[in-house]
Order: C-alpha cells, then sequence, then structure tokens
C-alpha cells in the first residue's frame, strides 16, 4: 500500500506569552518536531478561535534562518556578524568567568542585565536571572521603554484597578479609543466595538492617524502628538464649569476633585485647540458627547504615553470616568493595563531580594554605555533588541560597538543587536517549554507546557541563569531552578493557589477573582488606601517637573517641524517577528507636506535631524495629520536604505512621569534624496 500523502501531525494546545493585551489561546499544529501552523482556541473565551497575522507566521520564526542553534563566540569585529560555533560549556564558562571577575573585585555594578518584552511569560524574566544579577551585585535595569507613564498614572488615581473587560464594550453606548490603535495592537476589541456600533454606539478616535477603527469613527480627532493633555483636560474644565461633573460620585469615591477642577481651569476650549491642533468645535462636540452617552468606556493606549506629557496626559484620561460618573455600569468606565488583577509574585522565584546598587533607565542606555561611571563592562542582553528598539539609537550601537564591553546576547534569533555581541546563546520560543503567562487585556492566566523540543541546542531562560548561578558560584541548594519548581513557587505565592492550580489543570487557563467581566466600582474598586479615586496625588504632583497636569510645549522648531511617530504596525510585535518583514518600509508623510518639499510618492528621502538620519522611501498617506511623519516600531536594520530606524531620531529624555521613553517627541525633517519612477507600492 501507498504512504498516506497526509503527514503525521498532532494538535497540541499553547498560549501566546508575546507583549500584546489578548493573551491569545492557541491550537499549533506539529508534525514531527516541527510547528507547521498556529491558530486560535477558544479556551481563552476573548481568543474566540482566531490570532493574528503576526503568530500565524511564527513557525517561520521558531525554523527560520535567522534562528540561533547553538552558542556562538564573535570572531570578526563588533557588529559584523561573524561568529564561531562554541559549546554551552565553552560560551557559559567564558560568560561566568567574566562576571565573576567583575563582582569579585567588587566591580558587581559594572555589570548591566538587559532585558525587556520579548516574552510576558511569568518564567521568562526575573526569575533565576533577578537572582544571579542580585547576588553579583550588579547595576538594575529600570524598565521604562513602554508603559511607564500609563502605569504610573493607573497605580496613583486608582491603584491600578481592573478595567472595562472588551466583551462589555458591546454594552457601551460610547466607545473612545484613545491612543491605541487595536485593529493592531490586540485585535480582539475590534469585533467587540463593532457589535457596538452595531447597535447604535457612538465611536470616537483620538489618534493622529486615521486609522482603520477612525475612519468608521462618529469623530475622529486627529491630536498633535503631545497633546492629549490639554484635550483631557478642556473635557474636564467643562464638565465641572457646566455642571456636568458627577458631584455625589465624587464627593463619595474621590479626592482631590476641586484641585483638578482648579488646573484644568485653563483650559478653555480655545486655548486647548492652541495646543492640541484640534478643532475648538470638535473637542466641544467631544465634551457634550461624553457627558451625555451611558455607558461611556474609554480604551486608554499606549500612543498618548511616548512623549514628555505623557504620564499627565494618562491621568488626565484616566480622570474624566471620575468626573463625568461613567462607572458602576456594564460598559462604563476605562480599560488600561489588566495586568495586576494577578496577586502572582514572581520575586517569590527568584528568592533573592534586588540589591540597592544603581539603577539604570533603560531609556538612557545609550549614554549609560558611553558615559556611566563607574563604566558597563558586561552588558547582558536578553528577552530585548535593544539596538532596535530604544531610543538614540546612534548612541546604542557607538555604546555596543565599544571593545572593552563584552556583551552577551540570549535570544532565539540572531537580531540585530546580537550582531554586536561576544557571546550569543540561543534561546528556546515560547512553544519549546514551559510557560505561564497572562495578557494585560484579557483576563485569563494560562500554564502552556512545551509543544515541540527546543529547536537546535537552545534552553530557556530559566535554564540558563540557573546554569550561571552555579557556574559563578552564587547559587544555593534547594532553590526553584526547574520550569516546574518555578511555576509551583510563583502559584504558590497568591492567596487562591488552590483555586489557580484546580482551574489550570482543568481547563488550562484560570481567571481572576474579579470574574473575567467585571463592572468598576461595583465588582472592582481603586486599590488606594482609601478605596477612593485620588484625582491629585502627590507622589505624582511631586515627580512631575511642572506638577501633575503641567503641560510642555511641543519641541517642534522651524528647522525640525515635523513629528516623527512609530507606533505598532500589524507586521511585528515591537521587533519581535521583524526578520520576516520583506522590503523595505517607507516613512508616511502627508501630500501637503510632501508637496511642500518636492518630494513625490514613492522618491528616496532623508529624515534627519541632529541625532541621525535614516534613509528610505516615501510613501503618501492623506490619513496622517499634516506635520506628523509616520515610520513604525520594530524595524530591523534590513528594512531602511542605511539600516537606521525611527529610534535613531528618537530622544532619549524622559516622561513627565515614570521615566518613560519620548519616542513620538522626535522632531524631524524630511528631504528628497532622489526621485524614483516606482510608487511606493504597498504597505
Ligand atoms: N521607535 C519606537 N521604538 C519603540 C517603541 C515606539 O513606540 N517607538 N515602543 C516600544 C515598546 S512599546 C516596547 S514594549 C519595546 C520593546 O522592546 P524590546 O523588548 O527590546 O523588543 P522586542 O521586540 O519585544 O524584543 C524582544 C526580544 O526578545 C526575544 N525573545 C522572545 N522570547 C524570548 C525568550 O523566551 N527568551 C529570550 N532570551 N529571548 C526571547 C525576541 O526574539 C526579541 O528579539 O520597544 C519600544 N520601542
Ligand atoms: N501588531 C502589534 N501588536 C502589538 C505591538 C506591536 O508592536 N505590534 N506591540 C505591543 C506593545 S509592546 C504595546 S505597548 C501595545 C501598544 O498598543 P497601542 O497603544 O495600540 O499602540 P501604539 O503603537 O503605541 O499606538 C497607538 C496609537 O497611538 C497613536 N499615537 C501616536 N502618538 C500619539 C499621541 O501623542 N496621542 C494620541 N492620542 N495618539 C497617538 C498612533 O498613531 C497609534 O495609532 O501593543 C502591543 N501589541
Ligand atoms: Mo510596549
Amino acid at each position: 500500500m501507498e504512504a498516506s500523502a497526509e503527514p503525521e501531525f498532532r494538535i497540541a494546545a499553547s498560549a501566546c506569552p508575546l507583549d500584546c493585551p489578548d493573551a491569545c489561546s492557541l491550537e499549533v499544529r506539529v508534525e514531527g518536531d516541527r510547528v507547521v501552523s498556529i491558530g486560535g482556541s477558544r479556551i481563552n473565551p476573548l481568543t474566540e478561535g482566531y490570532i493574528c497575522s503576526k503568530v500565524r507566521r511564527y513557525p517561520e520564526h521558531v525554523h527560520g534562518d535567522r534562528r540561533v542553534r547553538n552558542p556562538r563566540i564573535r570572531s570578526g569585529r563588533k557588529g559584523s556578524g561573524e561568529f564561531r560555533r562554541a559549546s554551552w560549556d565553552e560560551a557559559l564558562d567564558l560568560v561566568a568567568d567574566k562576571l565573576k571577575a567583575l563582582a569579585g573585585r567588587g566591580r558587581g555594578e559594572r555589570i548591566l542585565p538587559l532585558s525587556y518584552g520579548g516574552s510576558n511569560g511569568y518564567l521568562s524574566q526575573d526569575t533565576t536571572d533577578a537572582r544571579l544579577f542580585a547576588r553579583l551585585g550588579a547595576s538594575r535595569l529600570a524598565r521604562t521603554v513602554c508603559a511607564a507613564p500609563t502605569s504610573r498614572a493607573a497605580t496613583g488615581l486608582y491603584g491600578k484597578m481592573a478595567g472595562v473587560a472588551f466583551p462589555d464594550y458591546r454594552h457601551a453606548r460610547l466607545i473612545v479609543l484613545w491612543g491605541v490603535n487595536p485593529q493592531v495592537s490586540g485585535i480582539h476589541l475590534v469585533p467587540h466595538v463593532q457589535a457596538a456600533q452595531q447597535a447604535g454606539a457612538r465611536l470616537v478616535v483620538v489618534d493622529p492617524r486615521r486609522t482603520r477603527l477612525a475612519e468608521r469613527a462618529d469623530l475622529h480627532l486627529p491630536v498633535r502628538p503631545g497633546g492629549d493633555l490639554p484635550l483631557a483636560l478642556a473635557l474636564i474644565r467643562w464638565l465641572f464649569e457646566n455642571g456636568r461633573a458627577n458631584e455625589s460620585f465624587l464627593a463619595e469615591h474621590a479626592a482631590g476633585a476641586e484641585e483638578l477642577a482648579r488646573r484644568a481651569g485653563r483650559w478653555t476650549f480655545a486655548e486647548t485647540a492652541r495646543a492640541s491642533g484640534l478643532p475648538a468645535e470638535d473637542i466641544e462636540r467631544f465634551a457634550r458627547l461624553y457627558a451625555d452617552s451611558s455607558p461611556a468606556v474609554i480604551r486608554c493606549g499606549w500612543g498618548l504615553e511616548r512623549n514628555r506629557n505623557g504620564g499627565s496626559a494618562a491621568a488626565a484620561v484616566l480622570a474624566l470616568p471620575a468626573v463625568a460618573g461613567k462607572f458602576g455600569v456594564r460598559g462604563g468606565g476605562y480599560t488600561m493595563s489588566n495586568s495586576s488583577v494577578w496577586d502572582l509574585d514572581v520575586a517569590a522565584a527568584a528568592v533573592e531580594p534586588p540589591a540597592a546598587t544603581r539603577e539604570i533607565n533603560m531609556n538612557r542606555v545609550g549614554e549609560a554605555l558611553l558615559t556611566a561611571e563607574p563604566p558597563i563592562e558586561a552588558l547582558f542582553v536578553y528577552n530585548a533588541n535593544p539596538l532596535m528598539t530604544l531610543p538614540e539609537q546612534g548612541k546604542v550601537r557607538r555604546g555596543l560597538s565599544r571593545d572593552d564591553l563584552f556583551t552577551v546576547v540570549f535570544d532565539p534569533v540572531l537580531t540585530d543587536t546580537a550582531l554586536y555581541a561576544d557571546v550569543v546563546l540561543p534561546a528556546t520560543t515560547f512553544l519549546e517549554r514551559r510557560e505561564l503567562s497572562r495578557g494585560y487585556g484579557a483576563f485569563a492566566l494560562q500554564d502552556a507546557p512545551a509543544v515541540i523540543p527546543p529547536v537546535g541546542e537552545s534552553r530557556p531562560n530559566h535554564d540558563v541563569f540557573a546554569d550561571l548561578c552555579r557556574r559563578t558560584g552564587v547559587a544555593r541548594p534547594g532553590e526553584p531552578e526547574t520550569g516546574d519548581a518555578i511555576t509551583e513557587a510563583i502559584l504558590d505565592s497568591s492567596k487562591g493557589s488552590t483555586r489557580l492550580r484546580e482551574a489550570l489543570a482543568r481547563d488550562g487557563l484560570a481567571l481572576p477573582p474579579s470574574g473575567w467581566t467585571p463592572i468598576q466600582f461595583v465588582d472592582v474598586f481603586p486599590r488606594t488606601s482609601d478605596r477612593k479615586v485620588h484625582l491629585v496625588p502627590e507622589a505624582l504632583d511631586r515627580e512631575a517637573p511642572l506638577g501633575l497636569y503641567g503641560f510642555r510645549e511641543d519641541p517642534g522648531t522651524s528647522s525640525r517641524p515635523l513629528a516623527l511617530i512609530s507606533p505598532a504596525t500589524d507586521r511585528t510585535i515591537s521587533s519581535t517577528l521583524g526578520e520576516l518583514v520583506r522590503g523595505r518600509i517607507p516613512l508616511s508623510i502627508h501630500p501637503a507636506d510632501a508637496a511642500a518639499r518636492g518630494i513625490g510618492d514613492g522618491d528616496d528621502v532623508r529624515v534627519f535631524n541632529e541625532r541621525g538620519e535614516v534613509h528610505c522611501r516615501a510613501r503618501h498617506d492623506a490619513g496622517i495629520r499634516p506635520g506628523v511623519v509616520f515610520l513604525p516600531k520594530g524595524l530591523w536594520s534590513h528594512s531602511t536604505e542605511n539600516g537606521l530606524t525611527s529610534n535613531a531620531l528618537a530622544p532619549d529624555e524622559l516622561t513627565d512621569l515614570g521615566g518613560g521613553a519620548c519616542f513620538n517627541d522626535a522632531r524631524v525633517e524630511v528631504e528628497l534624496r532622489r526621485k524614483t519612477a516606482a510608487g511606493a507600492g504597498p504597505v
């Protein structure tokens, strides 16, 4: 008999731990040791059986030609990407010797661990790695590249209260998408927005770009980047001045309402129009629509935090539902990040409390590599691709090029950053190891086993850092080291560990104690000391340079008039999967801005400021606000002509709260480099 044409396969359950709100439950098709396709399952109810186009391409990432299969040691100059193959023993002994030598001479602070969002899984970060670096006395990293300002605001005002669940958006009469683009960055919210619209709900989108959802909105407010703070304060002022503030809610549930009203007082519609670049009548229309609609829900994203006013802007947006009294009903309130609904404590697995060593803000890593005293002599990169994701790419690259810097890059793929490594270590992807994970939108905790064996000689993070603890002599007997032991320790840290274990074992998924569709101020309350909303929290007021809600003007100048923004696209997750992006990626520019510069659609341009320049093509885009240009985040060097990206133009100044990144404060000029016959093509 002839063998069947259909190869042997099996379907395995998994969960996506990548940096996204949705935390999809997955169905993975495996043939032999290979992942051949990935789709969504229904274990996480939010996933509803479908996933994004990026993760559908994940098999190409797992088995692709940029995959690192063995440890490598540098053989050429830094950045050349020339390596020789090494054994794990040789590579880890080399790394351990370097780390031990620094720590042994009391120079542990010259070691900098650098990790961020590669995997949001609990096992990926802050377990044995934290133990290793704390015991070596390494410098600490402030993980601020994303969500630091919004997180400060949400903590200060509400102690990070759980937000409105995506399925409850169907109950809203008004949905506000503020600095968020779920069509690419968390797709499972979209059908709920559409269902609400079909049932008659209004949609407002605040975004400098006319995103696909903005096209279908009742009101699109193409705010100038960084203008969200005046816009939110204008609504707050109008609510207070027109008797539309909910005084009884504020009296019962809020502190600081009078002070907030006072600070919002200067933001008349006219003054706000000047600062935000929006027509005064649209701002007023927004204010009336918000006051008149209930339930009204605000989905606050991260687009509004990535500028000098980001923290105060997020705070003002989050203050709105309190001032207008939008809580207490299904589909009313706000959604920010829901990651803190879990009481799991990863530190329980690390065992070691962090040492009180110096802290380096990751947005200033370029600067730190070049000027920190004492200098950084060993950099250990994992779960991150700093060359392509941090501000001041030029500084980061010069730092990584230092001959006296010893750099380790631990990643499943050979990233642009890895080209600068002395030692490259192959990491497993989440499909090759157990992972306990949760999203920051969906209310779902998932425990997923490995679905294939490690590709090549790759190993999981916790395993390699446990090994390094032993090789550097800082390991102690009995500490959790395996994926299973670490998972147990993390689950043990929850007050509801028995319930979580039962649910995970039974369903592969657990819901938080609040359930998966809590109503704000009915099922969940602020986790502040007095369970009230703090509208002008003192700590935030002290931290912000101009005080909370203080506005800093646009940093544009006559020679750098254009605001360069770099939001997410549906091609990558931050820089993850960027190796699969084919062709060059163009800069989006409004036709009027292009015409003023003699730039045709598809022409080669130079985007520049005092920090550097990016060479790419221009693409005319009438959907972008004039005065704003757009080159996405997460590109790899092969995606532009000269290998630099928007990060080369982004300042390393910090946001008003949380020490966050000011990517969208990049101010640039664009110049024609060469006329081309070809158009920019599809993007
Ligand atoms: N210009 C510009 N830049 C930006 C932004 C912007 O708005 N504009 N936004 C930023 C935002 S929102 C974020 S979150 C940051 C993200 O910044 P990063 O965290 O540096 O970027 P990622 O692409 O998430 O990088 C993750 C790396 O981790 C690797 N990885 C995945 N899983 C594992 C694992 O299990 N083990 C190990 N060792 N490695 C793993 C991936 O292969 C990838 O190379 O980028 C920021 N960069
Ligand atoms: N496909 C995909 N999904 C992702 C990611 C990804 O890279 N790709 N990244 C993940 C990560 S790390 C994060 S943090 C989230 C981010 O999720 P989002 O917050 O949705 O994404 P951003 O890309 O930060 O920007 C959202 C929108 O803000 C707009 N924007 C830019 N500047 C401003 C401003 O000053 N004010 C206002 N109101 N809007 C502005 C942008 O044009 C963009 O449409 O998405 C996650 N999901
Ligand atoms: Mo992010």
